[in-house]
């Protein structure tokens, strides 16, 4: 490729969920999932916001596809609702739920907008939940369904799938720390409910070998760990922390084994967890793609007592931080993409979000939000990622989190991540200078990123 530009073929997305941007949650027979509960129940979320409205894409969504087709997007990274499909979990399947992502998917296509879809983006069946939830082994079982039934209906036009996003956040926030369905703090439940969520991949992509055509992957979120020091304790530090974060899916998953640390970290805990080890070999299943989520990094130091919920991360005060109050941090997009080469071997790569929340303004008469500090985020991370595919690292593509100002989990709507100012009282959209910088690095494949 030459200087500036990315190579022949790249796809250029944004992504998007499905309870973050749909809306109209229970409309057309769909049953209640465990994130409507969850935003529904008390101090759970930002203000009490919920995703009964979101940016009432449900809707909206061919006004949506309309703003898509005009930034020249090449694909579009979406999410399937579990309980729209099945509203009981399993068994009885509702229609309407299966024909809202059929016309979109059409929609899609009339663009000329490959669809990316994502069977898992956090929102499980309620009454799944009821009965244990990513804790029960049967789950894979009920996943494999929804997913059989999803690729018989879509298959024909969706070449790239994916089985869950990101199970290390789905375990953590979900099991571990609290912060996200279903709201459990448990050092206990956190590997039986990684190791299903393993399995349940697994079984999926099996089912997608009998019934597919496409390419199937799984999407994870990694942040490169980087040791505060040369001590050995900070550099024990830093293994613990990225065989938590950034090995506990992808070694089972590439190697079919869990690292070894995870001993360490969960304690007493881990014994528990010894049939699982034993079981990892079967967790091993090829796939087709590996997605990405990259937002930050973490320097790591050696805290007694706060592992595993915590890991010891100093603070970069020198560096410029998001309104998330994580570090912008582009070199380590570059690290990681290498580091996910060098481990795992040459998988197809693509960056299935990368995106930052920053204060905007309010909407100025021109039409358009200035977002200058999300601009500079784009631009440095497209630049790490160009860096990485001169270093041999095959990437294919990228997808900006996230088309719109959405449902941020239990942050609400307080943070946006779009690049498509949302608000949330009327529902207008107007594009932030993000978007229309994107746009042009689009139409020139990278060119407008310029040197660096
Ligand atoms: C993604 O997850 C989600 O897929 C998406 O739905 C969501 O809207 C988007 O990010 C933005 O949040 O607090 O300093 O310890 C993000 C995964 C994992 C990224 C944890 C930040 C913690 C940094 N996140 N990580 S810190």
């Amino acid at each position: 490729m030459s200087e500036l530009v990315f190579p022949e073929g790249f796809l250029w997305g944004a992504a998007t969920s499905a309870y973050q941007v749909e809306g109209s949650p229970l409309a057309d027979g769909a049953g209640v999932s465990n994130w409507h509960r969850f935003s529904h129940t008390p101090r759970m979320t930002h203000n009490g916001d919920t995703g009964d409205i979101a940016c009432d894409h449900y809707r909206r969504w061919e006004q949506d596809l309309d703003l898509m087709a005009g930034l020249g997007l090449q694909s579009y990274r979406f999410s399937i609702s579990w309980s729209r499909i099945f509203p009981d979990g399993t068994g009885r399947i509702n229609q309407p739920g299966l024909d809202f992502y059929q016309r979109l998917v059409d929609g899609l296509l009339a663009r000329g907008i490959t669809p990316n879809a994502t069977l898992y983006h956090w929102d499980l069946p309620a009454a799944l939940d009821d009965r244990g939830g990513w804790l029960n082994p049967d789950v894979a079982h009920w996943f494999t369904e929804y997913a059989t039934t999803v690729f018989r209906a879509l298959d024909d036009r969706v070449p790239m799938w994916s089985t869950l996003n990101e199970p290390w956040v789905v375990m953590h926030a979900g099991y571990m720390a609290g912060e996200h369905a279903p709201g459990h703090r448990s050092t206990w439940e956190a590997p039986r409910v990684s190791h299903n969520l393993l399995r349940a991949h697994a079984s999926a992509v099996r089912a997608y070998r009998a019934e597919g055509r496409g390419r199937i992957g799984l999407v994870v979120n990694l942040e490169p760990k980087y040791a505060a020091s040369g001590r050995p304790e900070d550099v024990a530090a830093q293994a613990r922390a990225e065989a938590y974060m950034n090995r506990q899916y992808l070694d089972p998953v590439f190697l079919g084994r869990y690292p070894d640390e995870l001993r360490d970290l969960l304690g007493e805990a881990w014994p528990a967890h010894a049939d699982e080890e034993a079981e990892a070999e079967s967790l091993r299943e090829p796939i087709d793609w590996l997605g990405i989520n990259y937002y930050t990094r973490a320097v790591t130091r050696d805290e007694p007592g706060d592992l595993p919920v915590r890991e010891g991360r100093v603070r970069q005060e020198r560096h410029t931080h998001t309104e998330m109050g994580w570090e912008v941090y582009p070199p380590a997009l570059t690290d990681v993409l290498v580091w996910v080469r060098d481990r795992y071997g040459d998988v197809p790569l693509y960056i299935t979000e990368n995106g930052a929340a920053f204060y905007d303004p309010p909407v100025a008469e021109e039409d358009v939000v200035e977002d200058p500090l999300r601009v500079a985020y784009y631009r440095d991370h497209l630049r790490a990622v160009r860096e990485a595919i001169r270093r041999g690292v095959d990437v294919r593509g990228y997808y900006a989190w996230s088309l719109l100002d959405n449902f941020e989990w239990s942050a609400g709507y307080a943070k946006r991540f779009g690049l498509v100012h949302v608000d949330h009282q009327t529902q207008r959209r107007t594009p932030k200078r993000s978007a229309r910088f994107y746009a042009d690095v689009i139409r020139g494949n990278g060119a407008a990123l310029g040197p660096g």
